[in-house]
């Protein structure tokens, strides 16, 4: 990665990641694990993703008659948890019928915008000079929504002094869980600040404080890490525990996972968008697409895939307009070509599974 990114759970200085090829009558779909050498976001891991994929899923998946991708989530159901491992290869299964189909991606998931909106995530920095210097440099780039990243201690000032600078910014903050029942007054200070929402205060695995926190808020919370299904989704709200979800595919499970999280809240008038796991140019290029679909309607963490790597895997990669926008591709399946070598560089281990 050309910069380290760091959130108040550690240090991401390079990219390793667990890549699915699918292939069916010489067309080849890919899918992007966006699992971490270490469990500092979620327990999956680049080393608990490749057993579990090997030893059920892959297994099982070969079991399926599918008449269509979406059909491929429901059927996994046998095998509990491991959404990291499960959304990797069912983003392939995509990618190959929509190449196969001869369609883009969106069209295959039912979306239809051209283009969609960018927003950018931006990680805790030295001081508070260099993050206002961030903000400067992402908004002069065209980002539509600034986020950053705070933790205990590292919070109330900083969004002062943001604010104070950029009066207007559409602004948010992400604590990846770094915060207690004992926080509560300290977030609940945040509300003057007109912040767009307050992403995952608390741990990975609650409902109850952020429930708690957003019954005392004007603002409003938004749900990441504690969302890891559509179940878990609709008891988010029926316990006023947010009042918008971040939706990342690689999270919840996958794509159709994504759909059913994007239905239920534009049932419910809940807004969605679309987070982002660092991904190289594949796993960024499966979020675009899903970005067309119309209950996202904030913008995602899908920056251009320059701002992290300096060569991605795909050509040309996601880029941003001087005006914040990413248009969607139009080609088969992810819509960009794949490029080979560039994977085969970087490849340290292959295993080919076959039914
Ligand atoms: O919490 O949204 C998060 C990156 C890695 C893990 C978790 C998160 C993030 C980001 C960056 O905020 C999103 C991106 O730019 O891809
Ligand atoms: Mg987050």
């Amino acid at each position: 990665m050309r910069h380290p990114f760091r959130t108040s759970r550690g240090l991401t200085t390079g990219k390793e990641l667990l890549l699915v090829l699918v292939s069916s009558a010489g067309v080849t779909g890919h899918g992007e694990c966006v699992a971490d050498t270490e469990p500092g976001y979620l327990p999956e891991t680049t080393d608990t993703v490749w057993p579990a994929l090997r030893d059920f899923l892959v297994p099982l998946a070969f079991t399926l008659e599918l008449a269509h991708p979406r059909e491929l989530w429901p059927a996994l159901r046998p095998v509990r948890g491991h959404e990291m491992a499960k959304a990797a290869l069912e983003m392939a299964v995509w990618d190959l019928a929509a190449r196969l189909e001869g369609v883009p991606l969106s069209r295959l998931l039912g979306g239809s915008a051209r283009q969609v909106a960018a927003g950018v995530s931006v990680g805790l920095q030295e001081d508070t000079a260099a993050l206002l210097e961030a903000i400067d440099r992402e908004r002069a780039a065209g980002y539509r929504r600034i986020k950053i990243k705070i933790e205990p201690g590292h919070d109330h000032a900083l969004v002062e002094a943001v604010r104070e600078r950029f009066p207007d910014l559409a602004l948010m903050v992400d604590a990846n869980g770094a915060y207690g029942p004992a926080d509560l007054p300290r977030l609940e200070a945040l509300d003057a600040f007109r912040l767009t929402m307050i992403e995952q205060p608390f741990d990975w695995d609650d409902l109850l404080l952020h429930a708690r926190l957003q019954q005392r808020l004007r603002t409003a919370v938004c749900l990441d890490e504690s969302v890891r299904s559509p179940h878990a989704a609709w008891q988010a709200l029926e316990l006023a525990a947010c009042r918008v979800i971040n939706i990342k595919p690689g999270r919840v499970g996958g794509l159709a996972a994504s759909l059913a999280i994007h239905d239920l809240c534009v049932e419910r008038g809940v807004p969605v968008w679309c987070g982002g796991m660092l991904e190289t140019g594949i796993g960024r290029l499966a979020n675009v697409h899903l970005q067309t679909l119309p209950g996202f309607t904030l913008p995602g963490d899908t920056s251009a895939g320059a701002r992290y790597f300096e060569e991605d895997l795909v050509e040309p990669g996601v880029t941003v307009s001087a005006d914040g926008l990413i248009t969607v591709p139009d080609g088969p399946g992810l819509g960009q070509e794949i490029v080979r070598s560039r994977v085969d560089r970087a490849t340290r281990w292959r295993e080919e599974l076959r039914p």
